[in-house]
């Protein structure tokens, strides 16, 4: 009597140890689960683009024009090697982004910043111009994606 009471109690103990020990998983895998679905909330898949940080659009600014260039899932980085997801930054002034696959012409129009530069300075005449930041790879020619060109219209005084 005594030793079946003995045994119903250890058995009480591990099935209580077990199943403690199965709520504490359970309570780790749904932590675990929540915090991976809630970091993959906070960072979405990011699109490749690049941007101005600088002037905004429609700003009235004064020549020369202070320009800062930025770029978010995109490296940007000296022109020579072509890379995937990488590449260096181009300005058109007053005349239309490029087309993807194309090369980009250089010349006063089409202002190149192959060293990987992300700011300029660009002398322009009054009144109204519109700038086309582009991408493009290593061998200069522009990429594909609309995130891959940025247009913004400014006034010089
Ligand atoms: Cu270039």
């Amino acid at each position: 009597m005594r030793f079946s009471k003995q045994i119903s109690l250890s058995k009480c103990v591990v099935g209580l140890g077990l199943s403690l020990s199965c709520c504490l998983l359970f309570v780790l895998l749904f932590l675990l689960s929540f915090l991976g679905v809630s970091s993959g909330m906070a960072k979405p898949m990011e699109k490749p683009h690049v941007f101005f940080t600088a002037p905004a659009d429609k700003a009235n600014v004064s020549s020369p024009v202070k320009v800062t260039m930025g770029a978010e899932a995109f490296t940007i980085e000296p022109a020579g090697v072509v890379k995937e997801g990488a590449g260096h930054l181009h300005i058109m002034i007053d005349t239309d982004c490029i087309t993807a696959g194309q090369l980009v012409p250089k010349d006063a129009t089409h202002l190149h910043y192959g060293k990987g530069q992300t700011e300029a300075e660009i002398e322009l005449p009054t009144g109204s111009h519109i700038l086309c930041l582009q991408a493009a790879d290593g061998a200069h020619i522009a990429l594909t994606g609309d995130g891959m060109t940025h247009t913004i219209s400014i006034t010089v005084k």
